[in-house]
């Protein structure tokens, strides 16, 4: 994987690095939750955080992103507090919907960041809805909405996509494509080659991204973001990615042919970064003292302690 800092200095890359590895800290404790019977049900993200967490660096901090089920990203670099995060996930009255839900239908107002709506599709024209309201107000801001590659079979990624495009709305459409929407495989979803090669259709620009590399997501996402808040207009990106875990903890891999396992693990997002990070892009200011990777191993334990007590006992 071929990464490339362009302007970012190296204290940028390693608090990318940090936000890009807690989601994963906090997934992994949610697992052991999960086989506890702590928590009733996950969709994991895991090898797909480069998407969330480099999107959501890219925004401005009062633009709205509205993601999906596998987005936990998004709502730890809006450094939303692990302690409500985590009394959601257990349905405490303390949690953003007061014990209604356990698991991603919720948003924060102060965090900019709109619940996801559970069926498939609708979700996008609400994206319009907000970047409407900005273009008329004269706001110069953009609006981030994710789906899924399976949503893109909905009528709603249609009309979304359409309107935004003949009203020159600026938001991002960022289709994160894993290979899967539950059991569908891509090839039994769509015909095109490439799901980014639908933005010509609607006359749009469109993107194809490396969805497992940080900065090709950061890089993209910040060039657009800056472009249509200047110039509104829709965009469409195509984050390539893989669903290592199952649609939902529940229902397991069977159908995955283990060939594609293998491979998109060697891809894994973060330990690709890490690498990066260790072969030396991250050099010029660390004391010739302590090497990189000691460097990392403090950083993964002092972002141990910022998790809740509820799950740091258990590590
Ligand atoms: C309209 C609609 N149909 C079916 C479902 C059930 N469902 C929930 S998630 C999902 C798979 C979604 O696949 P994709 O959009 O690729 O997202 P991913 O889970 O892969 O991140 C399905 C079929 C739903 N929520 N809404
Ligand atoms: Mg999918």
């Amino acid at each position: 994987m071929i990464f490339d800092s362009k302007n970012l200095n190296d204290d940028t890359l390693l608090a990318f690095y940090k936000r890009l590895l807690l989601p994963r800290m906090v997934e992994e404790k949610m697992l052991i939750l999960l086989r506890q019977g702590r928590i009733g049900k996950w969709f994991s993200g895991i090898g797909q955080e480069a998407i969330a967490v480099g999107s959501t660096l890219a925004m401005q901090p009062d633009e709205y992103i509205l993601p999906m089920h596998r987005n936990l990203g998004v709502f730890t670099t809006r450094d939303i507090p692990l302690w409500k995060l985590m009394a959601q996930w257990q349905g405490k009255a303390t949690g953003f919907t007061k014990g209604r839900d356990r698991s991603f239908h919720f948003g924060s107002q102060e965090h900019k960041i709109i619940g996801m709506i559970s069926h498939l599709g609708p979700q996008m024209a609400l994206a319009d809805g907000i970047a409407l309201a900005d273009k008329l107000s004269g706001r110069k801001k953009a609006t981030l909405v994710f789906t899924g590659e399976g949503a893109t079979s909905e009528g709603d990624f249609h009309e979304a996509i359409n309107v935004a495009a003949v009203w020159d709305l600026p938001v991002i459409f960022l289709i994160e494509n894993n290979g899967y929407g539950l059991s569908t495989p891509t090839r039994e979803q769509y015909r095109c080659r490439r799901l980014v090669d639908r933005a010509i259709g609607y006359g749009i620009e469109g993107r194809r991204i490396d969805g497992n590399n940080l900065l090709d997501v950061y890089h993209n996402i910040n060039e657009v973001a800056h472009d249509i808040r200047q110039r509104p207009r829709p965009v469409l990106l195509e984050c390539v990615t893989f669903r290592i875990r199952g649609h939902e903890e529940a229902s397991g891999t069977k159908y995955v042919p283990q060939r594609l396992l293998d491979e998109w693990k060697q891809k894994d997002p973060i330990e690709n970064f890490e690498q990066y990070l260790i072969n030396g892009a991250y050099c010029s200011r660390v004391p010739s003292m302590v090497c990189v990777q000691d460097l990392l191993k403090i950083l993964k334990l002092k972002l141990k302690k910022r998790l809740p007590n509820r799950i740091q006992c258990l590590i």
